[in-house]
């Protein structure tokens, strides 16, 4: 039996060795829009070319990329403990790679869903979603992710989940979007953590854990043999 349950909380650090840009490290601009431009219900009223271009745009290019080290050596940890994924990226680079439980708390980016009814879901895969494309409600289809302002309905499980963790690990997320970044103070307090990140965590709220200065794909295979 395994004993240990690692819960890796994964951002977009994770995926940035495949090629997936981050957030919030370089400009954080797209076409000169800010992330929070882009990703919110208003921008979408306001603008729902623009924001469809964005998300086609990013569809396109996963369809593109592969995992990467660090994906892999998150499936092979599944061999010696039960693993589970709390991811808030929108891309289906763990699943692909091959890791069994994945929750995605911002949804997902080869899903869309109607603008009116969060729960009408449909698999959408990687093409364009189209000026004029409607849900089965008759309302715009609209890319299933959680934009800013909107609920996270995952955050349940997620929290239920990290409360079972005997090992937290974090790997790739700046921690600075609640209440993901929540979900840190949500394991038992015995749970070991660690943070797995090139960049300077000393601001984030586990400022206190131990800290893999490195990138996921060269710390992670290293961290799980
Ligand atoms: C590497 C690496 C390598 C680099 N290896 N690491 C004030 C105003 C408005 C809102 C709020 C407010 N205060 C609080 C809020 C709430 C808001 C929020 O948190 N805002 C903060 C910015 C302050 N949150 C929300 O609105 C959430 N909803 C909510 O609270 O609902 C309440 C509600 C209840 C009931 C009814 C109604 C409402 C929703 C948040 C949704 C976030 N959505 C996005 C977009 C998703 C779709 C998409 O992808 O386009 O999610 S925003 C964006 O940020 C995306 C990400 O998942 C998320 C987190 O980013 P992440 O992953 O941490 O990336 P970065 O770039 O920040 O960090 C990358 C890290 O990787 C860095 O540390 C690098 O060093 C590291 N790295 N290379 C490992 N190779």
């Amino acid at each position: 039996m395994k004993k240990d349950h690692i819960v890796v909380l994964t951002g977009a650090g994770m995926s940035a060795e495949s090629g997936l840009k981050t957030f919030r490290d370089h400009d954080g601009l797209w076409e000169n829009h800010s992330v929070y431009d882009v990703a919110t219900p208003e921008a979408f009223q306001r603008d729902p070319d623009m924001v469809q271009r964005f998300y086609n745009m990013r569809r396109a290019q996963l369809e593109t990329v592969q995992p990467n080290a660090g994906h892999f050596a998150l499936v092979k940890a599944e061999r010696h403990f039960d693993v589970t994924i709390i991811t808030q990226n929108i891309d289906d680079l763990h699943e692909r790679a091959g890791s069994s439980n994945v929750l995605h708390l911002h949804g997902e980016l080869t899903k869309a869903r109607s603008s009116i009814q969060p729960d009408l879901i449909v698999n959408w895969g990687y093409g364009p979603i189209e000026n004029g494309d409607k849900a089965e409600d008759g309302s715009p289809l609209r890319p299933h992710v959680v934009w800013f302002g909107e609920p996270v309905p995952a955050i349940e499980q997620a929290v239920e989940i990290c409360r079972t963790a005997t090992h937290l690990l974090v790997v790739g997320t700046s921690l600075v979007v609640y209440p993901a970044a929540g979900l840190v103070h949500e394991t038992p307090q015995n749970c070991r953590v660690t943070l797995v990140d090139p960049g300077d965590m000393s601001e984030s709220p586990i400022a206190h854990a131990r800290h893999v200065q490195k990138p996921a794909g060269q710390a992670l295979p290293s961290l799980i043999d």
